[in-house]
């Protein structure tokens, strides 16, 4: 009998502009997985590249809903995270993996909250520190370089990087208390750009693809939801990155083949077929 793996993600839900829930949602659905939302608050767009945006917090929404939640003793097989408005979301996210956390449950923080060496709006190096915190009851983080660089408290440098630049991050990164690390945004030259991962105790894994240029937005989302999909589908980490990689580049490029105003995110709807033949679904 086929059992189906449960999945809660913790975002924002950005009514217009593809990133958070309404990436995670959707993508990890399509790949099997029974997916359970916690919005953590409503904004009318995402806030990269959007004017005059709306924000409504829902941070005391959370525990009266999770609170029905015990009564039901639901459990997860994936707690993901990612944008949270606030430190107090950071707490909650917490509580959720002590409380939620099933059997084999892989804890995945995507630590949003800057990039390009710069922080998204409302984040500042207190976040950081906090959500270093986050990162360290983990099982697995996804960071781009500079969220790294911020969780650590080291100072962001351009790329292109060398491959002991990047082997230090993930050391460094893995001494948070994780089980495995996958870093987004690596790059050896101007050409190819990919994510490298690591597990605790084993050698780090590289996987590269052609690089677009541009600022596609939410596609920290789309890696992220595609990669946890892989995980639950019984990839280890370097195979679930590079399916994560392959199928955010896919959604690129099919995006600026169709030339759509890229603020308003990847068309990775029309790509899931394409993810579900990388996870071996059909
Ligand atoms: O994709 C990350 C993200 C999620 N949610 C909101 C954001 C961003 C990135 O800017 O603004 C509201």
């Amino acid at each position: 009998m086929h059992v189906q793996k449960k999945a809660l993600a913790v975002h924002d839900i950005s009514c217009i502009g593809r990133c958070s829930l309404t990436v995670a949602l959707p993508i990890m659905s399509a790949a099997g997985i029974e997916t359970s939302v916690l919005p953590t608050a409503m904004l009318s767009t995402h806030t990269g590249g959007f004017e005059g945006y709306t924000f409504a917090d829902f941070t005391n929404e959370l525990d009266p809903i999770t609170a029905h939640w015990k009564t039901l003793g639901r459990k997860f097989e994936c707690i993901y995270s990612g944008y949270l408005g606030s430190e107090r979301q950071i707490d909650i996210v917490e509580g959720l993996f002590n409380d939620f956390a099933g059997e084999n449950c892989v804890k995945l923080v995507d630590p949003v909250m800057a990039d390009n060496g710069k922080f998204y709006s409302i984040f500042d190096e207190n976040f950081a520190k906090r959500m270093a915190k986050l990162c360290s009851k983990a099982d697995i983080i996804i960071p781009n370089i500079t969220e790294a660089c911020f969780l650590l408290g080291e100072e962001y440098k351009e790329g292109p990087y060398s491959e002991s630049y990047i082997n230090n991050l993930l050391e460094m990164l893995l001494s948070l208390g994780v089980k495995g690390v996958v870093l987004t945004g690596v790059y050896y030259d101007d050409y190819n750009l990919g994510a490298a991962s690591v597990v605790a105790g084993e050698k780090p894994n590289y996987y590269f693809r052609k690089k677009i240029d541009g600022y596609y937005h939410g596609t920290g989302d789309v890696f992220g939801s595609a990669l946890g999909s892989a995980l639950l589908n019984g990839f280890d980490l370097a195979d679930s990155a590079r399916i994560a990689v392959d199928y955010t580049c896919n959604c690129i490029e099919r995006t600026n083949r169709e030339q759509t105003d890229i603020k308003y995110g990847v068309n990775f709807e029309n790509e899931i077929p394409g993810l579900l033949k990388l996870l071996k679904i059909i």
